[in-house]
């Protein structure tokens, strides 16, 4: 009952499921696959599709005919294993050409480079399908506060994402940009570090209604933040066009680990809400499986993500259909219904009048309890699997 089917949308990067296990401290433990055997493998496990950078599939520098051989080849296992392509993205932090970031370098060749590579990496996934395209900010940042003015880093950010944004439109490409936000590593503070300054930034494109987010559990675990609420704002924005799940032991470095395997509570929230609210994007695995693992286990890490999706899918429809639960609910919120239109049709001279005039029993409203001690344990024991 929790077998992932295509209709669930599991999607991974190629990167992911490739992810060589490398860390600051020790080397790659895990020989690189070939995306046409990722392809595969993913399809038979029953995901939905699979994304990637540019150069997880054609390798920085690589001639036309070259790229051309390997996106044919890459092509061809997507049709023979019927799986979907609606992601891709560039990869403008692993060469060091882009060691001060690409879009907000301070060197203008570098920023030209990078929206060059883009430009390239843009026709590849709309050659490819894909009808997002994502911009995380990589190296977008600064170590020394002195190296870059802050104000103009925003600016560059916004002209970059402006120019292609454009250029998408130009060529005729049926596309969505997201915004990934991340608040430090590989830098030690990257720019618009979470969904809010990310939301914030949207509204000041030439083109908002093109652009959305793709916000990543981990990241704003990093800050400190209720993933669940940042989603949640963006969703009631319109803006969540797509999600990279993953889970993270609170702010620390960023460690991408299976769907699930830490944020119990948290993350059942999280899937509550996408499905309560109909979210209909693909639901993105960018994680990557314990460095411990050999070949095995980064499939079990892949199965695993998506079979606790599922699991929490399930949880979220026993949390609905729970009679004690939800008429504790209903109780707790009945106080919505009073005032009779006061509290829910705006502002009216009226209305202000007659909230000035209205009479409170304060020490009532004071003493009320809220009932959520009740309320909590019934969630946790849905979760625990007790009810
Ligand atoms: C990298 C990063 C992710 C981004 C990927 C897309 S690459 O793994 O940590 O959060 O989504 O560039
Ligand atoms: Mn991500
Ligand atoms: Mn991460
Ligand atoms: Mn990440």
């Amino acid at each position: 009952q929790y077998k992932p089917k295509k209709e669930d949308k599991f999607t991974f990067g190629l990167w992911t499921v490739n992810n060589p296990g490398r860390d600051p401290f020790g080397d790659a433990v895990r020989s690189p696959m070939s995306p046409v055997k990722i392809v595969q493998k993913l399809s038979e496990l029953g995901a939905y599709g699979v994304n990637l950078h540019d150069n997880d599939l054609v390798p920085f520098g690589a001639s036309a005919q070259e790229r051309d051989r390997i996106v044919k080849e890459f092509k061809q296992a997507l049709s023979d294993y019927d799986m979907a392509f609606p992601m891709a993205t560039t990869n403008l932090f692993f060469h060091p050409i882009f060691k001060d970031g690409a879009f907000t370098s301070v060197n203008p060749e570098v920023r030209a480079f990078a929206l060059k590579k883009t430009m390239a990496s843009i026709d590849l996934g709309a050659e490819l399908g894909a009808t997002i395209y994502d911009f995380w900010g990589g190296r977008e940042g600064v170590d020394s506060e002195a190296s870059k003015d802050p104000v103009v880093a925003i600016e560059r950010m916004r002209y970059a994402i402006n120019f292609l944004c454009q250029y998408a439109i130009d060529k005729g490409y049926n596309m969505r940009f997201v915004l990934e936000p991340k608040p430090n590593e590989p830098r030690s503070d990257t720019y618009f570090p979470t969904i809010g300054h990310m939301l914030g930034f949207i509204y000041t494109l030439d083109h908002p209604d093109m652009v959305g987010l793709n916000p990543e559990v981990a990241h704003e675990y990093m800050s400190g933040l209720n993933f669940v609420h940042g989603v949640a704002q963006a969703i009631e924005a319109g803006k969540l066009f797509h999600i990279d799940l993953n889970d993270q032991k609170g702010p620390r470095y960023d460690q991408d680990f299976r769907f699930g395997s830490e944020n119990i509570k948290n993350l059942f929230f999280l899937v509550k809400l996408l499905e309560d609210r109909g979210y209909d994007g693909p639901r993105h695995f960018d994680a990557h499986a314990y460095r411990t693992e050999d070949e095995e286990g980064v499939w079990d890490f892949a199965a695993g993500c998506m079979r606790t999706y599922n699991i929490f899918k399930e949880k979220a429809k026993l949390y609905n259909a729970d009679p004690e639960l939800q008429a504790l609910l209903q109780e707790i919120n009945a106080g919505d219904q009073t005032y009779g239109g006061l509290l829910t049709n705006g502002y009216s001279t009226e209305a202000a009048n007659k909230l000035k005039e209205a009479e409170f029993d304060i020490d009532a409203l004071a003493k009320r309890g809220y009932k959520y001690e009740k309320l909590d344990q019934l969630a946790v024991e849905v979760i625990l699997g007790i009810r």
